[in-house]
Parts: structure tokens; C-alpha cells; sequence
């Protein structure tokens, strides 16, 4: 249940990710005080920012600049690698081709999933069969980030630590999405007004989300339980992380997926690198037995299979 939240937390993972494969990691100390603030921060706000995460910050930096020079582009570029649907919606889609619950977005994207082939998963790999197209330009494009954080999770929430692996996640179709928001300024001629939604109120869909986004703008916000935007200010070196649908359903609604938005009401273009660890596509989403029972025994009434999830949200996102 999300609460009133001034303010996200950030929480150093450094322990848990030494200890994410040893056998006593629950009853590791460090550990252990990770895990508490993992499960304080996915209770009550359902953000928070990982620190002491190894990702070197010239890393992040590198794969913001790289970003920034694809959207740099000019448009017959980036139209080289166009998403399709017939191509299992990967590849670039132009300004405002986005859509969060009808309404366009103002920005341009890159997304990258999982490769798969047709004939795998059933009706899901029909759709989201394909392979991601890398940008020729920049060259060193391809990168990849790893996540370990699920562990810590699932041990905040009383489960063993390979509870979202195997048939949950084991096989999980991440995303990967490059996000480019024009400022206030001119786009192809036009002005762009103040308060232009970048990327409209919305839910993630999966697991857990990691955000790298640029350092000096802050355009993500973060919905309370009373309505307040909360900003997430950039934080040099860290990743925001969020809880996503499939999370919330997992946990029996211990954990909750806050709703969020972004405006870049600065001059300047920003920049965001999204990974998204998500469920198999197969993967049946119900809620794990020990969070029921945490909850005195009450079952949310939520139940999803990720890929069909997934799925009615992508055939509804653009307009193309
Ligand atoms: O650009 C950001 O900071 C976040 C974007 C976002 O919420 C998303 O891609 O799901
Ligand atoms: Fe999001």
C-alpha cells in the first residue's frame, strides 16, 4: 500500500550483491538489514534508489551519452531500425507514437526485449517474436545490465531467494527502453508548452524496473497516497528502482506498483535507460502463498499470466 511519502528512499545494495548466490544469505546480518529496507521501501512507496551496485558511474554516463547521441540523430537515422508490430515491436518510435491511455506522449523511444522465436511460448511468441535492431550508430551500442535486487525481494517478503526464478522469471523477457524528452523548446519548428506530459501516468508491468536516468533534470514523479507528485531528483550513481504489476499480484498486495509520470519542464533534452526485469512470458502470476498468509490469510483477487499482460498493453501503446 503505497503511503504518503515525502521522499524516496536510497538504500546501498552492496551486501546483498556480495551474498546473492551464498547459500546463508538469509541469515547473513548485512544481508538482513538490506532486506528490511527493500521491504520498508516496497511497502510504503514502491521507488526507491539502489546505491553500491557495481555498475561503474562512468558506465551509466557512457550509455546516457550514447542516448543522447541516438536521439541526436537526424530522423531518416533513426528510422533505419523503425519499430514495427511485424517485427515483435522492437526498434524506434517517433515522437508522440506512444500513447498512455489514449493520449500521446511527448517522446521518442528505443525498446529492445528479449529475442525469441516464432513458434516459442504459443500465441505470445506469435506477437512478441523477433530480433532487436542496434543502432549501426553510435557504434558500441550493445550493452547489458544485470539485476540481482529480486533476491533481497523475495527474502523481504519471507520466500526463499529463487522465488521469482525458475517458471516465474527464470527465463524472463526483460525490456530494455531508451527514452528521449524533448525540453521546452523548439521540436521540428514547434514550441513545446510547459507541463507537456513525456510520458503519461502509468504502472510498470513486470517485476522490478531500473531507471539510469540523465543528472540534471529532474522529470520523473512519483504519485502518494494522497495525490501528490513526489519528484525523483536524479541522484548521481544511482538507479531508481520501482515495483511493477506483476510484483504487486506476487506479493499479494504487500508491495505496491506507485504510479508515475515524467515532465521535462527544462530546457534541455533528458535522457532515461530503462531495464525491465519482468516475469517468463508464460510465467501464471498468482499470489505466493506466503504473502497470503502474512496477510491474516486474504488473497487479493488478481491473477495474470505476464505475457498476456504484456501483450494488451503493447497492442494499445502507439499509433503508427
Ligand atoms: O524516464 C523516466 O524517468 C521513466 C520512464 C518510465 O516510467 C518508463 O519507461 O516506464
Ligand atoms: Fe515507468
Amino acid at each position: 500500500m503505497a503511503t504518503n511519502f515525502k521522499s524516496i528512499p536510497v538504500i546501498d545494495i552492496a551486501p546483498l550483491l556480495a551474498k546473492w548466490d551464498d547459500p546463508g544469505m538469509a541469515q547473513d546480518l548485512a544481508v538482513g538489514e538490506v532486506v528490511k529496507q527493500l521491504d520498508q521501501a516496497c511497502r510504503e512507496t514502491g521507488f526507491f534508489y539502489v546505491k553500491g551496485h557495481g555498475v561503474p558511474e562512468s558506465l551509466m554516463e557512457e550509455v546516457r551519452s550514447m542516448t543522447h547521441q541516438f536521439f541526436n540523430l537526424p530522423y531518416e537515422e533513426k528510422l533505419k531500425i523503425k519499430m514495427t508490430p511485424a517485427g515483435g515491436y522492437r526498434g524506434y518510435e517517433k515522437l508522440k507514437e506512444n500513447i498512455t491511455k489514449g493520449v500521446p506522449d511527448l517522446l521518442e523511444a528505443v525498446d529492445f526485449y528479449k529475442e525469441i522465436k516464432k513458434g516459442t511460448y504459443g500465441t505470445y511468441g506469435e506477437i512478441m517474436a523477433g530480433c532487436n535492431q542496434w543502432p549501426q550508430d553510435p557504434p558500441n551500442f550493445k550493452t547489458r545490465m544485470e539485476v540481482k535486487i529480486m533476491r533481497g525481494i523475495a527474502l523481504a517478503l519471507g520466500a526463499s531467494p529463487d522465488e521469482f526464478e525458475g517458471e516465474r522469471g527464470g527465463d524472463a523477457f526483460w525490456m530494455v527502453r531508451l527514452n528521449g524528452y524533448p525540453g521546452i523548446s523548439l521540436v521540428d519548428g514547434q514550441d513545446v508548452q510547459e507541463n507537456e506530459i513525456g510520458c503519461g501516468i502509468h504502472t510498470d508491468y513486470g517485476l522490478l524496473s531500473l531507471i539510469n536516468q540523465d543528472n540534471d533534470i529532474t522529470a520523473l514523479e512519483v504519485k502518494n497516497l494522497s495525490g501528490e507528485w513526489i519528484p525523483a531528483t536524479p541522484s548521481p550513481g544511482t538507479f531508481v528502482c520501482n515495483i511493477g504489476d506483476m510484483l504487486k499480484i506476487w506479493s499479494n498486495g504487500l508491495y505496491e506498483a506507485t504510479l508515475h509520470r515524467v515532465i521535462n519542464n527544462s530546457l534541455k533534452y533528458r535522457v532515461s535507460v530503462g531495464y525491465f526485469y519482468e516475469g517468463n512470458l508464460d510465467a501464471v502470476v498468482e499470489p505466493l502463498g506466503v504473502c497470503v498468509k502474512k496477510c491474516g490469510g486474504s488473497r487479493m483477487n488478481a491473477r495474470a499470466v505476464y505475457g498476456e499482460h504484456l501483450i494488451n498493453k503493447v497492442k494499445t501503446n502507439y499509433v503508427m
